[in-house]
């Protein structure tokens, strides 16, 4: 069975396959995004045993998702197929720097998810359950799915939450209870803009006493880097990789994927912090939502590396 079990919507992603302004192009190229299905692809790639839970509808791209995640090496067999909804879709603007991400996801088969989902997992060898701020902002339903797995009793699982802020699913809705969430979960990854929206702040030090312990959480400052504070334990700060950004989405989840993996690899502080920063490197050098994997000797060496690369 798998180690990490990550719990949430995909969608059929589109990107411009031509270039020109987006109302003028019309050869799209698609492929699958989802910020937990992309963590599951990450960790797969990074030699964990993944599993990624959501509904999709009886279409193509339902189909198209999972035959696409389970050859990426994720397990799929605990996803299901809802007949009544649609698989959500969204479209993304390579090339465009701040460019909005097109959401069509309302009433999604993922949507329609919801707490009974619980009878069909197993959490039987799971390490990790891996969540983020997204699920909750998709329905009532969802967002009792996310606490109720937040709520469960932890035996040799820890659960962690990406707070994902993501402003157009929270158009009249308070962000509180994202901040509700995040206190239930053993790992926290905020960006340090996503925090200022949800608790106010997005320094590292007034966030620790905002989130009870034990916790751990990493705070990341965009391009300058990540801060990772732990109970009982200094906080640790590692710059990031200096990269040419071709286009930033899903570098978040691939940050959450090589951090989470080090960390259940028993890595040192510093060294699960730069495993995040180059994992999230190789993924912003592409359009794509998940970069093609670094070569393990590649990330070894960098991750052990002094010297200009680290900013
Ligand atoms: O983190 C990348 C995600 O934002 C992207 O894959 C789409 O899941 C997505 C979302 O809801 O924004």
């Amino acid at each position: 069975g798998p180690e990490v079990l990550c719990v949430g919507e995909s969608m059929a992603l589109f990107v411009p396959a031509e270039p020109g302004p987006p109302h003028l192009v019309r050869s799209w190229h698609r492929t699958v995004g989802g910020a937990e299905s992309n963590v599951a692809c990450h960790m797969a790639a990074l030699g964990l045993r993944s599993a990624w839970v959501s509904a999709v509808g009886p279409d193509p791209f339902g189909r198209a998702l999972l035959d696409e995640l389970a050859a990426a090496g994720v397990d799929v067999s605990a996803a299901y197929v809802d007949p009544q909804r649609p698989t959500g879709i969204y479209f993304k603007e390579a090339g465009v720097p701040g460019s909005p991400v097109r959401y069509y996801r309302t009433g999604s088969a993922a949507s329609g998810m919801g707490p009974e989902l619980l009878r069909r997992l197993h959490l039987r060898g799971v390490r990790l359950v891996h969540l983020s701020g997204i699920t909750p902002a998709l329905s009532v339903g969802c967002a009792e799915l996310v606490r109720a797995l937040l709520a469960r009793p932890r035996g040799n699982h820890r659960v962690s939450f990406d707070v994902n802020w993501r402003p157009t699913l929270w158009e009249g809705r308070n962000p509180a209870l994202l901040a509700e969430l995040a206190a239930a979960a053993d790992i926290v990854l905020v960006g340090d803009d996503e925090a200022e929206v949800v608790w106010g702040t997005g320094d590292p030090h007034l966030l620790r006493r905002l989130l009870p312990e034990p916790v751990a959480l990493v705070v990341k400052h965009g391009e300058r880097g990540a801060t990772l504070l732990e109970r009982d334990a200094a906080p640790v700060f590692a710059p990031a990789l200096r990269v040419d950004v071709v286009e930033p989405v899903g570098a978040g989840d691939a940050f959450a994927a090589g951090f989470l993996a080090a960390t259940l690899r028993g890595a040192s502080p510093l060294a699960r912090l730069r495993a995040g920063h180059v994992q999230a490197a190789a993924t912003l050098r592409t359009a794509a939502d998940v970069g093609p994997p670094l070569p393990p000797d590649v990330v070894a060496a960098l991750v052990a590396a002094d010297g200009p690369a680290w900013a």
